[in-house]
């Protein structure tokens, strides 16, 4: 704990020690600030402390994939894959955390279970699993955006005698699958990345999908040596190049015509670079100014990207199955993937269609659908998480008057900038819904969030002012700001995690603000610019 005697309320409390909660520790230090950081782990890391299943790794080259405020850090830290690894990440993490010196204000192995707001002393009273009872002037939720892990309520899991596995709580001491039978439920993100590893080891695989998945190759390599070490110069460039795009990141190119523009040859030509040199969030489907947005458009790189599938897959029958044909690409997550669809060539390897023959339940000895029972050594649920509310109401949040989080958004977040929800008072949210979140490279997203946060708390304490909340008309112009720009896109049209619709009866809302980072960060700066225009503080 920094500077908090016994029972007096501390400045600031931090739930979670991730990107986020970290950085915000850093901060506030800085500041002269009091602070609590409570985390539920036994250590720093967030997503790379829990998602250690093998494959694991990054989606955002790990250049841009990491901190920016410390010079020095990112002259000392070297990268050495293109795309790091959750064992690589999690280092780094430790390096940052233990070079600023952070672990020793941080509370462990303790998950914060209450947040009420006392009205009349502008304080928040928050409780923890240990039963701790800390008192605040400000709270940071950097809870995570992927954090509450999801496992769906198959009947008979208890029944199940054999191993099961979360991706997002994977044993740290890993898994040895070895001539075992291992059914993957799954292929999102996770799945598709332990997809390969996992096939090498079992005995017999069975991945039972719901949903045929685009995906690209991420074309993983080691970093050269003096391409890292001319990168590495250059990072205060590259970092304020990457704060003006859309995504948060240094290599970027903004599109500038319509992929109707193309005639079918250049456009093959242009994705056939892409699928070979790797990578494709921020090159291919950023290729062109109208993806995200045209239906005619999407379909051309879709087509590309299935034919590219069949070309893969020699059984003509499992190609189909994998190949995507009731979403438009990139509406849910666009996996980066090494060897994905390669992997559907081993013997081992099966591939059931759960759409068409769904899970009914687990038994003793294995999996039973409507029409076939398997039987498995080991089960791996890749099934996701409850994302971007799912870790926040999962805290019993009270605000002014005892309203409950959970009813306020029982139909949908609402936040003003994604950073404060009208009446929780003195809360802010990192990468919250209603923020560009999860459609951007995430550590500088959480860095121009924590910074803007910190800003604030200081601006509010030298002033005097106790207290800052939205203003509710605000909020409801931005909710519609966000709606009406997420509504024109053609991200609203998939059942993705991005809407709530991997969770049985979370409300159906497209979360993130996908008008860009840059124009977003821009809009943040003009709020604080004008003194926080459109929270009232007093
Ligand atoms: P987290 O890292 O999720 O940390 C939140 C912390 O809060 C956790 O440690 C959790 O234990 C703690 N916590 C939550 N609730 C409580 C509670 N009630 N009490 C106490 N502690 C609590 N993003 C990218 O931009 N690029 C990528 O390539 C990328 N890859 C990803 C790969 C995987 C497998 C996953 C799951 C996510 C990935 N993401 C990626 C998103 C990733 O979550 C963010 O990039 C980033 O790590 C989030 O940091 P955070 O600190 O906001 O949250
Ligand atoms: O989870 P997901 P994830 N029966 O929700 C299926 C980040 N991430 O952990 O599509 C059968 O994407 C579900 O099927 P369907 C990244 O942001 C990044 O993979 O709903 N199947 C789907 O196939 C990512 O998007 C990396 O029909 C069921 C899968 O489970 C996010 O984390 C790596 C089911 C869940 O996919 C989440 O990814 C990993 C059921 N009852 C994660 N319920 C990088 O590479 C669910 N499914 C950076």
């Amino acid at each position: 704990m920094a500077g908090q005697a016994e029972n007096t309320p501390v400045d600031v409390a931090i739930i979670g020690a991730g990107f986020a909660g970290l950085y915000a520790l850093h901060v506030l230090r800085n500041q002269g600030k009091s602070t609590r950081v409570i985390e539920a782990a036994s250590d720093v890391g967030g997503t790379w402390f829990w998602n250690r299943y093998p494959g694991a790794r990054c989606d955002v080259e790990s250049l841009d994939y990491s901190y920016s405020f410390s010079n020095d850090i990112q002259q000392e830290w070297r990268w050495s894959e293109r795309y790091a690894t959750q064992p690589e990440i999690l280092e780094y993490i430790n390096f940052v955390a233990d070079k600023l010196d952070l672990k020793k204000d941080i509370t462990f192995n303790t998950q914060v279970v209450s947040a009420i707001f006392d009205d009349t002393r502008s304080l928040w009273n928050i409780e923890t699993s240990t039963g701790e009872k800390i008192q605040a002037r400000f709270c940071i939720m950097a809870t995570g955006n992927l954090s509450l892990p999801r496992v769906p309520e198959f009947p008979g899991l208890e029944d199940f005698k054999g191993e099961w596995y979360h991706t997002g709580t994977w044993p740290h001491e890993g898994v040895d699958f070895s001539g075992k039978r291992v059914g993957l439920i799954g292929t999102g993100s996770s799945g598709m990345q332990l997809t390969p590893i996992v096939a090498e080891q079992a005995k017999e695989f069975h991945v039972f999908q719901r949903t045929a998945n685009y995906a690209l190759p991420a074309g993983n390599r080691p970093l050269p040596k003096d391409f890292v070490e001319a990168y590495v110069k250059d990072y205060p460039k590259k970092r304020e190049y990457a704060v003006n795009t859309p995504v948060g990141v240094a290599s970027f190119v903004f599109p500038e015509k319509s992929a109707l523009e193309d005639d079918e040859a250049v456009l093959r030509e242009k994705c056939e670079f892409f699928w070979n040199d790797g990578g494709g969030n921020v090159t291919m489907l950023s290729a062109y100014t109208d993806i995200m947005t045209n239906k005619e458009a999407n379909e051309r790189l879709g087509k590309f990207i299935r034919d590219k599938i069949r070309s893969i897959v020699k059984d003509p029958a499992t190609a189909e199955l994998l190949t995507p044909n009731d979403h438009y690409l990139g509406t849910k997550r666009l996996p980066l993937v090494s060897d994905y669809f390669e992997t559907f060539n081993r013997p081992n390897v099966r591939l059931i269609n759960v759409r068409k023959d769904p899970i009914t339940r687990l038994t003793e000895t294995g999996l039973e659908t409507e029409n076939a029972h398997y039987e498995l050594d080991a089960i791996v649920f890749a099934t996701g998480f409850d994302a971007m509310t799912g870790a926040l109401q999962d805290i019993d949040i009270r605000g002014v008057g005892g309203v409950s989080l959970r009813d306020k958004w029982k139909d949908g977040p609402r936040t003003l900038l994604g950073l404060m929800t009208a009446g929780f008072p003195n809360m802010f949210i990192v990468t919250g819904p209603g923020s560009p979140s999860v459609k951007t490279n995430m550590v500088i997203h959480i860095e121009q969030h924590v910074e803007w946060i910190c800003e604030c708390i200081d601006y509010l304490q030298n002033k005097g002012l106790k207290r800052i909340d939205p203003d509710k008309q605000h909020e409801d112009d931005w909710v519609e700001h966000v709606n009406q720009v997420g509504d024109s896109t053609l991200f609203p049209l998939a059942n993705s995690w991005y809407t709530g619709a991997n969770i049985p009866g979370k409300p159906r809302v497209f979360m993130p603000y996908v008008a860009g980072f840059h124009v977003y960060r821009e809009k943040c700066n003009q709020v604080a610019e004008q003194g926080y225009k459109g929270f009232a503080l007093a």
